[in-house]
């Protein structure tokens, strides 16, 4: 609680609630370091608390990445899919990107919850998503032709589940992490990612790249803001009683990793 009173912290607060952050620094940890940091304290949530919103951009703007070519199934699935891997607006917003608030002075109790990834139209469904550790994972397939998911962390892999229409699998998110996916039945084009966060606290920015995380107690955190192309950057921040805090995040081309 020392970081919210005090003149000089007051001050430096109402200095970042009235100042929109602009981050062109290099990450300074990695997302699994950060996922493996163990708090101190745990501080109950309040109801209202403080929030943050912001935007997550590219920077020079590109337009989306266009279509994959399809080898396989073609007859359901079409000549090409939409590529989904790198989405932005045409003010350069960035979509998908994951925002994760990790405190720094308390335990950052998970809620785990359920989750859903399904096969639609030979795209996995959500592409992008984010999950607290210990979430169900509900795998099924709409599509009437079969498609598998290979789930990886890093290089190992935690399940491959073949998905016939018919069937549906439940699987629990067991590790943190970015688990990766691919469809083992040569479908090359499908790709999805799911974020396996060890805080409660989370987003992921929409189509214009804007995000809000509220109900946030008041103290410090790392913001760490993944994307599956570009990577990650991560800020330090301090949140007030009850206050908001705007946040803008932009990606340069240097960081795209593919
Ligand atoms: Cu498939």
């Amino acid at each position: 609680m020392a970081l919210t009173t005090g003149p000089t912290m007051r001050r430096i607060l109402i200095i970042l609630r009235l100042t929109t952050l602009c981050l062109l620094v290099s990450p300074e940890r990695s997302l699994a370091e950060i996922a493996h940091e163990p708090p101190s304290i745990w501080r109950q949530t309040a109801n209202g608390g403080a929030r943050i919103t912001g935007k997550i951009s590219l920077a020079p703007i590109l337009p989306s990445t266009g279509r994959l070519p399809v080898f396989k199934n073609r007859g359901f699935c079409g000549p090409s899919v939409p590529d989904e891997t790198l989405l932005t607006s045409e003010d350069g917003g960035l979509r998908n990107a994951i925002v994760l608030l990790h405190p720094l002075d308390r335990i950052a109790r998970v809620q785990p919850g359920r989750v859903l990834l399904d096969n639609i139209k030979c795209a996995f469904a959500p592409h992008v998503q984010v999950a607290s550790v210990g979430s169900e994972l509900s795998l099924k397939n709409s599509d009437p032709i079969l498609h598998t998911v290979h789930a990886r962390l890093g290089q190992e892999t935690l399940f491959n589940v073949g998905l016939p229409q018919w069937r549906q699998v439940t699987k629990i998110l067991e590790r943190p992490g970015v688990v990766r996916i691919n469809c083992d039945v040569l479908h090359t084009w499908m790709t999805a990612a799911i974020v396996v966060a060890t805080t409660p606290h989370f987003s992921i920015s929409d189509q214009k790249g804007l995000f809000a995380v509220d109900h946030l107690p008041a103290g410090a955190y790392d913001v760490v803001v993944w994307h599956e192309k570009l990577g990650t950057k991560i800020r330090r921040i301090s949140l007030n009683e009850d206050t908001s805090l705007s946040l803008d995040v932009v990606f340069g081309l240097a960081q795209e990793k593919r």
